[in-house]
């Protein structure tokens, strides 16, 4: 940190001062500066000034001198010491007599300690000349200055350890990352201790440092982040203008290559083999494609869609947010007895595109994609959704009332057996032929008993029992007049022996089981034929039957 001790002081003038003050001072190696016009120079003697009103106040010291001896800071001396050892020379004000000693007799002025211009770069100091036998004073005090002259002993220091940055891959070459600073604590107004340059260490080729700025910048033409992402720099920066002794302070730069879509989406084969049930559901997958893209983000984004092949209406493609694939799912039912392989062109387009970087693309790729249907062991189907089939009531035990018909869509086609779920015919009114479907009666159906009979037969591949199918069977029991009409209830009627001709003396109704419930037209008579009684029809919804005398 500390460079060899270069023992220089050096003296100057400052501006002109109306003193009447006459105390001289020389520096350390004996040379004047800025001597007024006109005035001589005695080398290695004490300058005497020419003219009034010009001070020699101002001392240069060398900061961190490290020599054993006190540091020659230089000689005071008042014209009117004639040298007969009468003077005696008093110094006063900052660190005098700590720091700063002053020789009584001879002037000559040291500093004791090793100074830190960093730490105090002016020291304001007073001298006296006195008459060494009565202690007067043979001028004013003079003031004057110790400035502490830097050396460099301070190296740059970057403001950060690290640094991160970015920079968008494929830049122009010249395209600004960031910029580092350094600074030093040595004297920037004197020298070059304080004069940086940067360079770089380690980063090239890839990046440059700008050497007074600090800028960084690329330096390479398209660096490509799917290629290398991460670069670490390091950054010198130097004092003495990066002269040779300079002090150098180094820091490290880390550099991210952020994304641009330069990167095409790209299937890894050209043609794709899925499998679908013929049975899957409308909406179901039947697979994943993925385009390969080695952007990230939104500049990997893709989109699928279907341009071309037999399957476009049977199959849509949609993507998949988060893993950037295709997902091919069921657009419509599917039927392996009618068709068994479709194709499909499937093309993936990024959806973020960079105008810049078109000319490295398409940004998008086909892929054939073949979809094979799988037979599934399909159940029986039956030719209608259900059966309505009607039986008169009267109709014998035997009769056959309606067939129905199931078949297996399968390709193998095979045999149907039927049969009457049991539970839907607990009596056992019905059977049906297991060989060919057809229904008739084992019992005797009564529509009084009940009109509707709604059974459910089943039909199963004789091959597989599994594969069952049922239909509903509404079988309707029709009427027909078997019920004579009955008396609503037993009459007994009593007649007064007084009763007149005419005369009300009994209403008589009847019912029938037979349809329709209400609203039969009954016919009555007398059986027994006497006179003396009538019966009246009155047409009503119910029959009355008046008897008359
Ligand atoms: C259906 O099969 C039954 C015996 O299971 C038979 O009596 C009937 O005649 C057959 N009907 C037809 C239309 O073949
Ligand atoms: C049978 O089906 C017919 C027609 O759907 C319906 O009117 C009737 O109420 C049903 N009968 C029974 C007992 O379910
Ligand atoms: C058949 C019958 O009973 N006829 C009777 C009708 O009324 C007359 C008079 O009351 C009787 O004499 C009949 O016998």
């Amino acid at each position: 940190m500390m460079i060899g001790p270069v023992p220089l002081l050096l003296l100057l003038p400052i501006l002109p001062r109306p003193a009447s003050a006459a105390l001289l001072a020389r520096g350390a190696n004996g040379e004047a500066f800025g001597e007024p016009a006109g005035a001589p120079e005695e080398d290695g003697k004490v300058l005497r000034r020419s003219r009034r009103g010009w001070m020699w106040n101002h001392f240069f010291l060398l900061e961190e001198y490290t020599g054993t001896d006190y540091q020659y800071v230089g000689k005071l001396h008042s014209d009117m010491d004639k040298e007969d050892g009468s003077v005696r020379y008093v110094l006063s004000g900052e660190g005098a007599g700590t720091l700063f000693v002053i020789d009584e007799n001879s002037g000559d002025l040291h500093a004791t300690k090793r100074l830190d211009r960093e730490e105090k770069a002016y020291y304001s100091l007073r001298a006296q000349a006195v008459n060494k036998r009565t202690g007067q004073p043979l001028e004013p005090e003079t003031e004057f200055i110790i400035k502490i002259h830097d050396i460099n002993d301070n190296e740059p220091k970057f403001t950060k350890d690290v640094y991160t940055a970015t920079v968008a891959e494929m830049s122009d070459v010249g395209t600004f990352v960031v910029k580092v600073n350094a600074t030093d604590a040595d004297d920037a107004t004197y020298g070059n201790s304080a004069r940086l340059v940067f360079s770089i260490l380690q980063g090239q080729p890839y990046f440059s440092v700008e050497p007074n700025t600090g800028e960084i910048r690329t330096a390479l033409p398209n660096m490509d982040r799917e290629t290398r992402e991460h670069y670490q720099v390091v950054i010198q920066a130097k004092d003495m203008a990066g002269q040779m002794g300079g002090l150098s302070g180094t820091t490290t730069v880390n550099i991210t290559l952020t994304d641009v879509n330069d990167s095409p989406p790209r299937f890894p084969h050209s043609s794709y083999h899925l499998s679908v049930p013929e049975s899957a559901e409308i909406g179901s997958t039947v697979g994943r494609i993925k385009a390969n893209d080695g952007d990230v983000g939104v500049n990997a984004e893709t989109r699928y869609s279907i341009v071309d092949g037999d399957g476009r209406e049977a199959f849509a493609i949609a993507t998949d947010r988060e893993t950037q694939e295709g997902v091919i799912t069921v657009r419509k039912h599917l039927d392996y007895e009618s068709k068994r392989l479709y194709t499909l062109k499937v093309e993936a387009s990024n959806t973020h595109l960079d105008r810049r970087f078109l000319h490295l693309g398409p940004f998008k790729d086909t892929a054939v994609v073949k979809v094979s249907v799988l037979d599934v062991d399909e159940s029986p189907v039956f030719g209608r959704w259900s059966y309505i089939f009607e039986v008169q009531e009267d109709k014998p035990v035997g009769s056959t009332i309606g067939v129905v018909s199931a078949w297996d869509p399968d390709v193998a086609d095979h045999p149907i057996r039927y049969s009457i779920d049991r539970h839907t015919d607990l009596d056992r009114l019905f059977n049906i032929s297991s060989e060919n479907g057809s229904i008739w009666t084992l019992q005797p159906l009564d529509r009084e008993m009940s009109k509707w009979h709604n059974i459910s037969v089943v039909a199963t591949e004789s091959s597989n029992p599994q594969q069952i199918s049922r239909v509903p069977v509404f079988i309707k029991v029709l009427d027909i007049n078997d019920n004579a009409p009955e008396f609503a209830m037993f009459y007994e009627t009593f007649v007064c022996e007084n009763v007149k001709a005419g005369q009300l003396i009994q209403t008589i109704s009847a019912v029938d089981t037979d349809e329709p419930l209400i609203g039969h037209k009954f016919v009555f008579t007398l059986s027994a034929i006497n006179p003396n009684f009538t019966v009246l029809d009155n047409e009503g919804n119910v029959s009355m039957q008046p008897f008359y005398f």
